[in-house]
């Protein structure tokens, strides 16, 4: 709040922080998304206050807005506008579905899944940017404010607002991995992409590495002028700062975290509920149900943890917590089967009455549910193929004031950068996995004491304001320089 001083701040994402949803005897109810998208930047919403432009996917979103579209949450405590945008079936269907998550989505992650390139989602993308592009303009009261641009299905947005607002800072925030030139060049419209990406001010990626590969791109297919020691891309006249910032979660507040039940309250708890054995040991999984994620990786993982130590048979479960997620695609749809499968086929190899080696919980969690969870568990299985950040990781180690529980976490994820002190691994590595996970369970509790305080100082230190606040001081430095040159 004290680096905006005042400035006008409006956030462009497709997923909107608040869903309103009719229930099926036509009851109004609201729902928070799994995103950890919308887990970042609600916070840094609420403190500055300001417009958050986002697609209304809930419905009941139209019956709550006023007669512009928006509406003010968090509901009851009105802090800042959300503005809607509708989509109509097509759009949804080209932008999102089609060129977002069937394009973009796996042409970003290393998960080997081809992505699909149609034209018709390309005309999607294009006329769904524009009309956020648009929306904003609108928004905006001055001709000069801060924009946050917010992923991959906006990477037209930048140019798009620069043209008609020159004075705007935008700063853009990729929040999935950026691939190397080969990679990212098999996109038909590679260089549209990197266009719109370069309307802006400041453009962020999670780590060093994606940066690199992302200037290493510009400069495979670009006109570009390239100055790798200041971060700085030059095409015509516009300038972009690309820098890394990754991305965190909000600490929990001291008051808040004093009201948590006891970490063997929340144990007896998920213990009692999931019908498990007192003593019984806890692995826990939240995802997204995505292939990104290496959910299947961990299955196999955990299956071979029971083969090479028949002890844990009986007193040892994987508990998966997999939020639905783009379930009209076909490929989350067969994945979803496939993971059924195999969980079926560890049922039956390892399971016996009264015992499930692992529990799917395909439904989406309340935050104080999944944080009984992460207090329960005794150990956090993050085994992404490929992620931008994760901050499920980061969620746990908030989670643990009792400096106990360990955590497991993929060295593709961009989260092993910083924490250096959870057992990382390679999730392609079904043994090292197997191994890591006995390895946590057999942990000494001053040793999974001296880890966890270690991770907390991380994340405590290198909170989502701390994020925000590198973000918006580099912003204010840029905006600084620009009303200094257009004097000169
Ligand atoms: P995501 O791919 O959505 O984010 P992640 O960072 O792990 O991945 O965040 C997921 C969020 O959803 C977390 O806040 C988690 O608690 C929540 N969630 C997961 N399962 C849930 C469930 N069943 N019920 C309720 N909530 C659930 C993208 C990138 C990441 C990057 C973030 C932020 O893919 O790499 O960390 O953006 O930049």
């Amino acid at each position: 709040r004290t680096k905006l001083r005042g400035d006008e701040v409006i956030v462009v994402s497709n997923r909107e922080p608040y869903i309103h949803e009719i229930d099926e005897k036509g009851d109004l109810f609201v729902r928070r998304p799994a995103s950890g998208l919308v887990t970042a930047i609600e916070p840094v919403m609420r403190a500055c206050s300001g417009t958050w432009v986002a697609h209304g996917g809930g419905s009941g979103d139209r019956k709550t807005v006023d007669a512009h579209d928006r509406i003010k949450v968090p509901p009851g405590r009105d802090e800042y506008s959300l503005r809607r945008i509708w989509l109509t079936p097509d759009e949804e269907q080209g932008y999102y579905y089609g060129f977002a998550n069937e394009g973009l989505w796996p042409l970003c992650h290393v998960a080997h899944v081809r992505p699909v390139f149609r034209e018709s989602d390309w005309q999607a993308y294009q006329q769904v940017n524009r009309r956020f592009a648009d929306a904003v303009i609108a928004e905006a009261r001055s001709d000069d404010p801060i924009v946050l641009v917010q992923d991959y299905h906006f990477a037209l947005v930048p140019a798009m607002i620069r043209e008609k607002l020159p004075g705007a800072t935008i700063l853009t925030f990729w929040h999935i991995p950026w691939p190397n030139p080969e990679s990212f060049g098999i996109c038909p419209w590679r260089r549209e992409l990197l266009q719109g990406l370069l309307g802006s001010t400041i453009l962020g990626f999670h780590t060093r590495f994606h940066c690199r590969n992302f200037m290493e791109t510009v400069d495979r297919y670009l006109e570009a002028r390239i100055e790798q020691e200041h971060s700085i891309v030059s095409v015509q006249n516009t300038e972009t700062y690309v820098e890394s910032y990754p991305i965190s979660i909000e600490w929990p507040a001291k008051d808040i975290a004093a009201r948590w039940r006891p970490a063997e309250d929340c144990r007896a708890a998920v213990i009692q509920r999931l019908k498990l054995t007192p003593g019984h040991r806890i692995a826990l999984g939240v995802d997204r149900f995505d292939y990104t994620k290496g959910i299947l990786e961990r299955l196999h993982a955990v299956e071979r943890l029971l083969e090479k130590h028949p002890e844990w048979v009986g007193r040892f479960t994987l508990v998966q917590v997999a939020a639905p997620t783009r379930s009209s695609l076909e490929e989350y749809r067969s994945f979803q089967d496939r993971i059924e499968r195999v969980c079926r086929r560890i049922a039956a190899r390892f399971g016996s009455p009264g015992y499930e080696p692992v529990i799917l919980l395909v439904e989406h969690h309340e935050h104080e549910q999944l944080n009984e969870l992460y207090r329960a568990a005794d150990v956090c299985l993050v085994t992404s193929l490929h992620d931008g950040m994760n901050l499920v990781c980061k969620e746990f180690v908030a989670a643990r004031s009792d400096e106990q529980g360990v955590l497991v976490l993929s060295r593709f994820a961009g989260a092993a950068r910083e924490m250096h002190e959870a057992l990382v691994v390679n999730p392609y590595h079904v043994e090292e996995c197997a191994d890591a996970i006995h390895q946590a369970l057999v942990m000494p509790a001053a040793e999974q004491r001296e880890r966890m305080a270690s991770l907390r100082m991380t994340v405590r230190e290198f909170n989502v304001y701390r994020w925000a606040g590198r973000m918006l001081s580099d912003a204010a430095r840029m905006r600084l320089r620009q009303r200094i040159e257009a004097r000169v």
